[in-house]
């Protein structure tokens, strides 16, 4: 049998894939990668093994009675039918949806990750289509970060763009003094990037910068979360008041007077405001190190301590998106820009404030920003769209009126949800009332690999191809490589690439051509990959012929020669290269947002007292508070039922830290498996004791398949570990209206009934249509 060498690309790193007929035998790191990701490992057994969807599947109640059944979804055994009465299917409730609601009625939000590749990006493919069949309604923003998209740009601008302007790892190396890491930076979370991750580069810097002498600070519940740097000193701030923390180091610096005033008089507008709120003329309460102390759990040296090592240091600022995927999420990184222009370090090298170094692997990376070919998009017709993390929201109150950045809105009436490309029933909050919400609208259509719950939840799943299935270009941003996406095996069983799907589709609702533009996916590689060369000259970047590149199997771009400062050009001279903002400068007391009348979003950055008693009395009834963050042997959910991933498992379940005490008070063991629970939601988990972690705080990665004990009764125990059962489904503030996973409390008991059997990752139970 013939072993071929060719490579394929993940947002989790590029491969060499070896096959062996129709097998996927083995993924290798590329020679060049310095760090690669263990997750690709993950996939070989995956792609072919019982998970995988092979066939196209309708729920039984759907197929006998139609949207009538729509209680069943998550209840019933499916139906496998044929790619032409599936497609049918879709294509009938589409077009039914469409005239009785108009396109509105359709939600084509469809957030998620998806897979890389620039062609097959699924999304693109899904939005492309809902376009031509004359529009959606969309989402907008990130769960990874929407309460910081949603202030940034009233304060000092977009967060997307100037994430990729962040100071050059190779800067820091050099002039950093003191790199303070609020969330820490955990080299696991930089396996990953949109579109591509090749050479995984943060712990090389870590090391780099720890041996020229770079002081880091770790301000965070959990010590592991800057593991990779030996020495760096640990502030295990609670969760939740890092805002408080932030105002505090604001107001050191004021009455210390080591703020730096012309940096405030040329770059940022409304320090007085803010000097009023922080001493207390605003509010009677002085913003000081002794207020913050008992609310963030340091003491009240440790704060004063670091607010003049930040003054007396060339010193970075760091802030995790974790962070912001809070309550008051938005305060923290407005407290974050204000603490860095009042010390006026912003624009130098190695110095200033940074959203998200080692959140992936971009910020930081010396490598171009040419993002590679895209899929033309087209014009939604529908222009109504829903903050991302509102989906149960939506679903659940149909004209609705709500409150997001100034805006007042209304939920649209959905009749029909279409998916592809992510997986809800992974990233939403509170899944026992998504389960809810996801039984209003008529029908369920998913496109999905494997039988997630998300797909086990819908009426009409269809089977879609992996990367490893197809051709396609891999090229994320700031990678600095493209790589052609071979295909290694045929497809699995029936499944069929999302643009065939689409494709067939379109045919039956009458707008082929206008989808497919005659081209079949090698054609439409060429031609996106001829529709990117402007874009890549512009950059510097000259591509070789496509049959090269494709010969070739990748492509290295020159790094820049030019080392990236973040806001350099601002601080060089703020009236030429003034900020984005109304006022072009930095912030610090905001009209705009003042204007919005928001209580808990005044015009300053703010500590607000009332979340502040509300958390307390959660803890009355919930001492522990559950950080639920980014999983070290996965990406969010993809590759759960991966041989990596379950290698991590505690008796098959998540496993949670818990600090020695906490345990220790419940009588917890080590190894056993516990009942995390609340009042939304009950899950087990395994248990891992560490000292690692802040007393009185949890934590879970995310990811562990949701796996509900009965699925007919509502609020079911989950079996596996999924925290999402226990986050609560409201969002940061009306500002951003982001995911607030993070404000969570908890309770956790010993599990002393038999272990029951895991479901997560078995197909639905299936039948015949005359059942
Ligand atoms: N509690 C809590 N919840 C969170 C977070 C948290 O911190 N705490 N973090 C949030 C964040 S930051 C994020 S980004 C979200 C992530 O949420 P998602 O991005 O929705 O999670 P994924 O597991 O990556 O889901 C991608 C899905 O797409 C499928 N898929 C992959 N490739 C293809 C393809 O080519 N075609 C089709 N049809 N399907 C494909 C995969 O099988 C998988 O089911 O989760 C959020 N949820
Ligand atoms: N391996 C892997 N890497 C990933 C992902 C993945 O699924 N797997 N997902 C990617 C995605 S989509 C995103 S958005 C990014 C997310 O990047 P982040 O949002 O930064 O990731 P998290 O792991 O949620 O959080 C980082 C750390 O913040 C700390 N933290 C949580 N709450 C608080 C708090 O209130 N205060 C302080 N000071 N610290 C706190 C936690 O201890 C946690 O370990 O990660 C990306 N990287
Ligand atoms: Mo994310």
């Amino acid at each position: 049998m013939k072993t071929e060498q060719l490579l394929t690309s993940t947002h989790w790193g590029t491969y060499e894939v070896e096959t062996s007929g129709d097998k996927v035998t083995a993924m290798k790191p590329v020679p060049w990668d310095k760090n690669p990701s263990r997750i690709g490992q993950s996939m070989p057994d995956a792609i072919t093994g019982n998970t995988r969807i092979r066939r196209p599947a309708v729920r039984l109640g759907y197929l006998k009675h139609g949207p009538d059944s729509r209680e069943g979804r998550g209840k019933e055994p499916f139906v496998e039918v044929s790619w032409e009465e599936a497609l049918s299917l879709v294509a009938r409730d589409l077009q039914s949806v469409k005239a009785r609601h108009g396109n509105e009625a359709i939600f084509g939000g469809s957030y998620g990750w998806g897979s890389a590749g620039r062609f097959h990006h699924v999304q693109s493919q899904l939005h492309r289509f809902l376009k031509g069949f004359g529009g959606y309604t969309a989402s907008t923003n990130t769960y990874s970060s929407a309460a910081g998209e949603r202030i940034l740009p009233h304060i000092i601008g977009p967060l997307s763009p100037l994430h990729k302007k962040h100071t050059h790892f190779s800067v820091l190396a050099e002039h950093c003094e003191v790199f303070v890491a609020i969330g820490g930076l955990p080299v696991r979370n930089s396996q990953v990037n949109v579109g591509g991750a090749s050479d995984h580069m943060l712990k090389h810097w870590l090391e780099t910068m720890q041996g020229n002498g770079v002081k880091f600070i770790n301000v965070s519940p959990v010590k592991n979360d800057l593991s990779a740097v030996s020495n760096a000193e640990w502030l295990p701030v609670r969760p939740g008041t890092d805002t408080a923390l932030l105002l505090a180091l604001c107001q050191t610096l004021v009455s210390e007077n080591l703020h730096d005033q012309a940096f405030i008089d040329s770059h940022t507008v409304g320090f007085g405001p803010l000097r009023r709120y922080l001493s207390g003329e605003t509010d009677g309460v002085v913003k000081n190190a002794a207020w913050a102390a008992p609310i963030t759990g340091l003491s009240t040296e440790q704060i004063t301590g670091l607010a003049r090592t930040l003054a007396s240091h060339r010193s970075m600022v760091n802030i995790s998106w974790s962070i912001q995927r809070s309550r008051q999420g938005e305060q923290a990184y407005w407290a974050t820009v204000a603490l860095t222009a009042l010390l006026g370090q912003i624009g130098t090298p190695g110095g200033g404030l940074a959203f998200g170094y080692a959140c992936t692997n971009l910020a930081g990376a010396d490598r171009v920003g040419f993002s590679g070919p895209r899929l033309p998009a087209g014009e939604n017709k529908v222009k109504t769209e829903i903050p991302v993390a509102r989906i149960s929201d939506l679903l659940l109150n149909p004209g609705g009126e709500y409150q997001f950045d100034g805006q007042d809105c209304r939920y649209p009436d959905i009749r029909l949800v279409y998916w592809a490309g992510g997986n809800a029933f992974h990233h939403h909050q509170d899944l026992n009332r998504l389960v809810e919400a996801w039984r209003r609208p008529e029908t369920v259509v998913v496109h999905e690999q494997y039988w997630t719950a998300q797909a086990k939840f819908s009426d009409i799943v269809l089977p879609a191809t992996t990367v490893l299935e197809r051709n396609d270009i891999g090229s994320g941003s700031h990678d600095g490589f493209m790589v052609a996406m071979r295909q290694h095996i045929p497809p699995v069983s029936e499944a069929r690439d999302d643009y065939e799907i689409f494709s067939g589709l379109a045919e039956q609702l009458g707008f082929a051509e206008q989808f497919t533009e005659n081209r079949d996916p090698d054609q439409w590689l060429r031609h996106i990959y001829e529709e990117s060369r402007p874009r890549a000259e512009e950059d510097g970047i000259t591509l070789p012929a496509f049959d090269d590149f494709w010969e070739q199997g990748k492509l290295e771009f020159e790094r820049p020669s030019r080392p990236q400062i973040f806001l350099a050009d601002f601080r060089a001279d703020p009236e030429k290269h003034p900020l984005s903002t109304p006022s072009g400068k930095i912030e610090l007391y905001s009209d705009t947002i003042a204007a919005f009348g928001y209580r808990e979003c005044p015009g300053y950055p703010f500590w607000d007292p009332q979340e502040e008693q509300f958390q307390q009395e959660q803890a009355q009834t919930w001492p522990l508070h559950m950080l639920s963050s980014q999983p070290r042997s996965r990406l969010h959910s993809q590759y759960d039922h991966g041989s990596f991933s379950r290698s991590t498992k505690v008796q098959g379940r998540e496993p949670v830290w818990m600090h020695p005490q906490d345990a220790a008070e419940r009588g917890i063991t080590e190894g056993s498996v516990v009942r995390v629970f609340n009042q939304r939601g009950a899950m087990l988990a395994g248990v891992h004791i560490s000292d690692q972690i802040l007393a009185g705080v949890v934590q879970i990665s995310t990811g562990a398949w949701y796996d509900p004990q009965d699925p007919s009764t509502p609020g079911s125990l989950d079996k596996h570990g999924n925290p999402n059962v226990l986050t609560e489904d409201r969002g940061s503030s009306r500002l951003g209206q982001g995911c607030s996973a993070q404000s969570c409390k908890v309770e956790i008991e010993r599990w002393e009934q038999p272990l029951p059997e895991i479901t997560a990752f078995s197909p639905p139970p299936f039948c015949d249509r005359s059942e």
